[in-house]
């Protein structure tokens, strides 16, 4: 019989236990005879030096192991905040997840954002409830709050006895009365057949209660709740019959058109870039050609592979090829990065399901000679990582990344002085802002007028649009007034155009990215030998549209006008009653805005949001301020105006507003690529 696949994501906030759960179903399935552990840094995840090192993942892991006919490609994913974009990408290639919860720490931030993110992608999700073996571990105070929190239509699939010992044990529920009612009573929600019979009070076979418990597991509308400890091992039995009884394995036709999602990129000690790929349909050989293609850009590159190797019961192990609903490892594919699909893209791409790093620091090698090889040292790392966003000023001759926080910084230090031999220091980490447009501003650029240096018509509104929405174009032009010989469709001419608009709108009149507001395009034209008199001259080529549209976007946004926003964090600090009052002017020193603390007996609760710039200074002030007892719980929440100077960025791109400067890059930049275009044309 075939094997069926699942691709499974152990997901959670940091330090719930994913890395050990991942340990002890490998063990528990017979793939390793020798129980590793995170505090040891022997585990089969986390394998990186650093990670070793530090107890914590960095890079997501695929691992895998048989239950029954189903092999499990198991993706173990860090838990840390400043490594969210891995996480990210894992999700685009899950079949199902786990959702992990410390039974004492309980819902924590993290768990929240990934309970959301789970949902929206319709990924079927198990959540764990780990640690019961831990001293303050909770069963019915974590059911409550995982109902009431996190998903309302829980269903707990066992008790617990021995609560809080090394002795810990979980029954599962069989067929009897307690769990057969809770069971008809949930799924009764969602199944009219079984609130008919519920109501009729006829007794429903419990081999239907649990098929329709998978249905609705796997549709993501109940989220049964599995207890255990992955340290014992008590609950493992049922979990693991939990995971292929109530996820989906995955489906896909091997003998369609190849279409592959890469969520990781790694080099191996000698160099060479191996890219995992989930496969949604078709398969690949070795020796294949292939094409693979980047978010945002509109041309394919192409590479061989040269070798692969699948995931099967433990290890990769090499193959001639990988099929559709498997995991495989590809080698030779030179120029692939994280993120890029392989073959057919699905529509519509996967949009961002968290917030982009909000931190940016310059990047200083110790030696002045070490320049160029800190410039390749860093784009490899951004092939694995491309958040990190290496940005380039020539004039200074400095380098900078985008960061998520300290603890990312302190790795990409380590690994560029492990791996790459460069030692670095960083210059203060600074906020990444954002431009948001405060008014409506128009401009217009008509064709054959003096000012004018293209063959087209651009133009634009620029106005503000909600709160994190990010970029939106809309036209309000037709096709009489688009080059149809070049875009085909009038799609093809939107997509284009807001590919322009984006590109120009990365820098905005401060420097800084510009993000929620609306662009319309309002008016549009072009030239060619036959139009009417007043259009009629050489062919408008695409080339014309792409040069003048920058100058259109920056002269609309000028008379827009736009106010810098700095990212800010939603704090949650639980610190001893007594000590509040000396903590809420220490916070609103911070610049803080605070929320009426909640005072609850020795605990209290103070909730503020503030600058994201200040967040690691109040970790830092922590144990001060709170006797050593604090717990700091933070996350993104938004951008807000900044107070006082509007901070700028370096430019990295001319300022089309300053046009002389502009013309002098496209004459030096783009006159080669302009004389390709027009004969592409
Ligand atoms: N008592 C007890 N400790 C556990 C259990 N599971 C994990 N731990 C401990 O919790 C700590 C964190 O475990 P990890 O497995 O690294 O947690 P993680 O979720 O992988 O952490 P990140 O990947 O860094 O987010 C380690 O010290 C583990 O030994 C458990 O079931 N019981
Ligand atoms: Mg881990």
């Amino acid at each position: 019989m075939l094997r069926r696949t699942l691709n499974l994501g152990i997901l959670a906030h940091v330090d719930a236990g994913k890395t050990t759960l991942t340990e002890r179903l490998l063990y528990e399935a017979g793939v390793i005879s020798e129980l590793g552990s995170v505090d040891a840094g022997t585990t089969q995840t986390d394998s990186l030096v650093l990670e070793r090192q530090r107890g914590i993942t960095i890079k997501a892991a695929v691992v895998s192991f048989p239950i029954g006919d189903v092999t499990v490609n198991l993706i173990d994913t860090p838990g840390h905040p400043d490594f969210i974009a891995e996480v990210e990408r894992v999700l685009s290639v899950l079949d199902g997840a786990v959702l992990v919860i410390s039974a004492v720490e309980g819902v924590q931030p993290q768990t929240h954002l990934l309970m959301r993110a789970v949902k929206r992608l319709h990924i079927p999700t198990l959540i764990f409830v780990n640690k019961i073996d831990r001293a303050g571990a909770g069963y019915d105070r974590l059911l409550q709050a995982i109902s009431q929190r996190l998903a309302p239509a829980a269903v707990a699939m066992g008790t617990v006895d021995g609560l809080g010992t090394r002795a810990v044990r979980l029954t599962p529920w069989a067929d009897d009365t307690t769990f057969r009612t809770r069971l008809t009573e949930q799924l009764a929600e969602q199944d009219d057949s079984i609130l008919a019979a519920y109501v009729e009070d006829d007794k429903i076979p419990y081999r239907r209660l649990r098929e329709e418990l998978a249905t609705q597991t796997r549709k993501g509308l109940v989220h049964p709740v599995f207890f255990g400890s992955a340290i014992t091992g008590a609950g493992m039995e049922a979990l693991m019959a939990g995971l292929v009884e109530l996820l989906p394995t995955a489906t896909g036709d091997g003998d369609g058109p190849v279409s592959a999602s890469v969520f990781k990129v790694e080099r191996s000690q000698g160099g060479d870039k191996i890219a995992y790929a989930r496969l949604f349909s078709g398969s690949i050989q070795v020796r294949d050609r292939l094409r693979f293609r980047r978010a945002g850009q509109d041309r394919d590159q192409e590479a061989r592979v040269t070798a692969i190797s699948v995931f099967d019961a433990g290890a990769a192990v090499r193959r001639d090829w990988v099929a559709a609903r498997q995991i495989g490892k590809l080698w030779g594919l030179g120029d692939i990065q994280i993120g890029d699909w392989i073959g057919d893209v699905p529509t519509p791409a996967l949009s961002h399901q968290f917030r982009p790093p909000t931190l940016e620091s310059v990047v200083v090698p110790r030696s002045p000679h070490d320049g160029a090889p800190l410039r390749v040292a860093l784009g490899q790392l951004a092939e694995q990582d491309p958040l990190i966003n290496v940005r380039q000023d020539d004039r200074r001759h400095e380098l900078s990344v985008s960061l998520y926080g300290e603890i990312q910084k302190e790795v990409i230090q380590a690994t560029l002085a492990n791996d790459y031999g460069i030692e670095v220091t960083f210059r203060e980490t600074t906020p990444i802002c954002i431009e948001r447009p405060v008014g409506t501003g128009e401009a217009v650029e008509i064709l054959h007028a003096e000012s004018n240096p293209f063959l087209a018509t651009v133009g634009l509104r620029i106005e503000p649009g909600p709160d994190g929405s990010g970029i939106e174009l809309r036209l309000e032009v037709d096709h009489r007034s688009v080059p149809m010989y070049v875009y085909k469709r009038l799609e093809d001419f939107a997509d284009a155009m807001e590919q322009y608009v984006r590109q120009t709108l990365q820098e905005g009149l401060f420097g800084w990215q510009v993000s929620d507001c609306i662009v319309t395009m309002t008016e549009s034209n072009y030239s060619s030998p036959d139009g009417p008199p007043t259009t009629r001259g050489p062919l408008s080529t695409a080339a014309d549209f792409r040069r003048l549209t920058p100058l259109v976007v920056m002269q609309a946004l000028k008379r827009a006008g736009t106010v810098v926003c700095e990212p800010t964090v939603r704090v949650s600090l639980e610190i001893p009653t007594e000590l509040v009052a000396a903590a809420m002017p220490a916070l609103a020193r911070l610049g803080a805005a605070i929320e009426p603390p909640w005072l609850q007996g020795k605990l209290s609760t103070i909730k503020a949001v503030l600058p994201a710039a200040r967040a690691d200074q109040l970790q830092r002030q922590l144990p001060g301020l709170t006797g050593g007892e604090g717990v700091l719980e933070s996350s993104f929440a938004g951008y807000q105006p900044v107070s006082g100077d509007q901070p700028s960025r370096r430019r990295t791109m001319p300022n089309p507003l300053n046009f002389n400067e502009y013309m002098m890059y496209l004459n030096r930049r783009v006159l080669p690529s302009l004389t390709a275009s027009r004969e592409e044309a």
